[in-house]
């Protein structure tokens, strides 16, 4: 027989993380995406991930362009930091929040139409610097916002719904990525909440830009017979280069990992990530090899997804810049002045 609840007993408490915090403090608003949109399933994985990884909420800052892609930060960390800057220029805003304040983690959404075409400039120069920052790319191929004209990211030859032929080649933003110098470079599908939540937690523990190309199917504009950004083409095409397991900081890692198939990574803050190989004898810290991949599956059409490519050895731009370890935005006017003799020496240099 079920025992039903007697009325006086406490109600069920949900589940918290390492901080006490449940998943609920992790979300945003409700949606007000399109029903099926690859944009919302990406945020729920934000909202997983965060969770797991236990970060605090006000630690962390979230940062868009414009697009519907760049709407979602809005339904995600409501207790966090934003800002809802112009199209493309998230990675300016970014670049003086991580000056401003450089103990906060910053994540940035960005859409395909938002990075690969307004801008581009911008996302090369934040890579360049390796400004700190999880920047995710929802790429649909079009612009969703403003009712799905191609993006530069879009296939060539594929079509529109209203039968329109892209006749221009894509920008491949994991390969531009490396190409720059970027030290964590992933592609997703947003249909793979696993690999997804891996990759996330993953790129939260990086420190230097790390890029999530993530194929988000936009299913007003672009989920057709054709089109190479929908669903059913993504599901049939996906090939993971590995498995991925994440093992955070604070939990103890096993040592029992067969070298042969598996590639593990320690991360900045002392977090793992293990790469299990799938047929493929892929080594994620081989850059050229990274670069081969990318073009070798675009001349054949592969959907890749996965780890591209990971160095832990550049600096992030804030050590570059050997910043005081007291955040900018903290210091007082006293503080921000050099000492009379520090100025003195600087004058007499000149001379
Ligand atoms: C300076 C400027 N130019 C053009 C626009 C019009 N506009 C708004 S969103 C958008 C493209 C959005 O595409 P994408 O970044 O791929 O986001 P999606 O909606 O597909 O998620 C454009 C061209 C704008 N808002 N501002
Ligand atoms: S128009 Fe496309 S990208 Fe925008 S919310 Fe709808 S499905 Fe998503
Ligand atoms: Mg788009």
């Amino acid at each position: 027989m079920v025992q039903t609840p007697s009325k006086d007993s406490p109600a069920p408490q949900p589940a918290t993380n390492r901080i006490g915090l449940t998943q609920a403090d992790y979300k945003g608003s409700p949606s007000t995406l399109c029903d099926g949109c690859g944009h919302d399933a990406i945020t729920a994985q934000i909202i997983k991930a965060f969770y797991e990884v236990g970060l605090e909420p006000h630690q962390i800052a979230k940062l868009s362009g414009i697009g519907c892609s760049s709407k979602t930060p809005a339904y995600f960390l409501n207790r966090s930091h934003g800002f809802n800057s112009c199209h493309g220029r998230m990675p300016s805003v970014a670049t003086g929040a991580n000056l401003a304040n450089d103990t906060l983690t910053l994540i940035g959404v960005s859409g395909d139409g938002d990075t690969a075409s307004i801008g581009l400039g911008q996302f090369c120069h934040l890579i360049r610097r390796n400004v700190p920052i999880i920047y995710i790319i929802e790429n649909n191929g079009v612009y969703g916002l403003t009712k799905g004209q191609f993006s530069a990211t879009a296939d060539f030859g594929s079509k529109l719904k209203t039968g329109v032929i892209n006749d221009l080649p894509p920008i491949d933003l994991c390969g531009l990525a490396i190409e720059l110098g970027c030290g964590f470079v992933a592609r997703s599908f947003a249909g793979d909440p696993k690999q997804l939540v891996a990759l996330l937690k993953a790129a939260a523990s990086f420190k230097g830009s790390a890029v999530l190309d993530v194929i988000s199917p936009c299913v007003t504009f672009n989920n057709h017979e054709g089109s190479t950004k929908s669903y059913k083409y993504a599901k049939e095409m996906e090939t993971p280069l590995h498995e991925l397991g994440y093992i955070p900081f604070y939990e103890q890692i096993t040592v029992d990992y067969d070298h042969g198939t598996e590639q593990d990574v320690e991360l900045h803050d002392g977090s793992h990530l293990r790469l299990k190989k799938l047929g493929h004898d892929y080594d994620a810290t081989d850059r050229l090899g990274a670069i081969n991949t990318i073009q070798q599956a675009n001349i054949e059409k592969k959907f890749l997804t996965g780890l591209l490519y990971i160095n832990e050895n550049k600096p992030s731009f804030p050590d570059l810049l050997h910043l005081v370890d007291k955040p900018l935005a903290a210091l007082t006017e006293a503080e921000t002045r050099p000492p009379k003799e520090v100025l003195e020496q600087i004058m007499a240099s000149y001379k």
